[in-house]
């Protein structure tokens, strides 16, 4: 017992000792308060209550997402493994071992193909869409998206396009990692690793490409379910160690500024949107249909692109931490897409 309990006990008060004993108290209150705020970090809620002592409501906003995660060690070895199989051009051995490789790190979820035939200048091709989906508790779906294939008028070169195909399937590994588990919080997340995205001659031919995500679009329109996308998350050419994400103008405005927010809120905006271009890329089947659709992709690999679509483009170019700017970025939209 202090002082000031013996005070009390022993002698009756006088109102000057009363108002000295309150008073000590008072104080030994006020200062074991400050320790334990010290000692235990401050508490958010207790902050936000005395920052304003008018407001009678409480602050019913959601709690915000902890930062997501991602294993860039782990991604980038996936990278060198899906470069390991050489060149992948539709048709070849390659290109199937790569389907088996990326459908043996996906036993555990739910997996559907989609597969077709191909009628080309060049000749018929089987032609393979992979898709992982990830239930949520919402009713939508957001899609996240990946060609694994490499140009096919490149067959015959050492071309094995590890930034161009290789990292952003890749990618879709590791986020694959971070969503399996219990049903999430969100909409459904499914993960699209598109097949015969490259043109069948070069330079880029419209007609002659992007076969995979038109096969599915159409599809996805017919059955009803293209209805249910809220967004769709294009992934290409994210691995650049000099990683310069380009505002890309076929993509959805409000979506693009969302990315700069998700990219914000992590530290990262310095890597997105100080280029602009417009690219004829996977998404734009579902940007013809309404869907929300962005492209994350760099396109000024080395000086003024000259590594794209050329045996240069090698795994040395590339560094795990844009697999995590990117991959982080992109988890981060989703979780943002989820309370829109
Ligand atoms: C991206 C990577 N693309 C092909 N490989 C799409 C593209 C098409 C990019 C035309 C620029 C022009
Ligand atoms: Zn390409």
């Amino acid at each position: 017992m202090g002082t000031a309990g013996r005070l009390l006990v022993k002698k009756p008060l006088t109102t000057r000792r009363l108002r000295i004993a309150f008073l000590t108290l008072g104080l030994l209150l006020f200062s074991c308060t400050q320790a334990r705020n010290t000692a235990a970090g401050p508490n958010p809620s207790v902050v936000a209550q005395s920052a304003s002592p008018a407001s009678s409501s409480p602050d019913l906003s959601p709690a915000p997402s902890p930062p997501p995660k991602f294993d860039s060690s782990r991604a980038f070895q996936y990278v060198k493994e899906i470069v390991a199989f050489g060149p992948r051009p539709i048709g070849s051995q390659n290109h199937r071992k790569v389907e088996d490789y990326i459908l043996s790190h996906l036993k555990q979820d739910s997996v559907e193909e989609d597969a077709f035939t191909i009628e080309t200048t060049e000749g018929n091709f089987p032609v393979r869409n992979l898709l992982a989906k990830f239930p949520g508790t919402e009713d939508g779906i957001i899609v996240i998206a990946s060609h694994y294939d490499t140009n096919y008028p490149l067959r015959d070169t050492s071309y094995v396009g590890a930034n161009d195909g290789a990292s952003s399937s890749a990618l879709l590994l590791e986020i694959a990692n971070q969503l399996r588990g219990p049903r999430r919080e969100g909409y459904s997340v499914w993960l699209l690793w598109d097949d015969a995205e490259e043109s069948m001659r070069l330079p880029w031919f419209d007609p002659e490409s992007l076969y995979g995500v038109r096969h599915l679009a159409q599809k996805w329109q017919a059955d009803g379910t293209i209805k249910h996308i809220k967004a769709f998350l294009l992934e290409d050419m994210i691995g650049d160690a000099d990683l310069e994400i380009e505002r890309e103008t076929n993509s959805t405005p409000w979506l693009e500024q969302m990315i700069y927010q998700a990219a914000t809120g992590l530290g990262y905006q310095s890597h997105f949107f100080a280029r602009t271009s417009q690219i004829e890329d996977d998404h734009i089947p579902f940007v013809e249909r309404g869907v929300p659709s962005a492209d994350l992709i760099d396109f000024d690999y080395g000086y003024n692109n000259v590594f794209w679509h050329t045996p240069q483009d090698t795994v040395d170019k590339l560094s795990p931490k844009s697999l995590e700017i990117v991959g982080t970025v992109t988890l981060a939209t989703v979780q943002k897409l989820d309370h829109k």
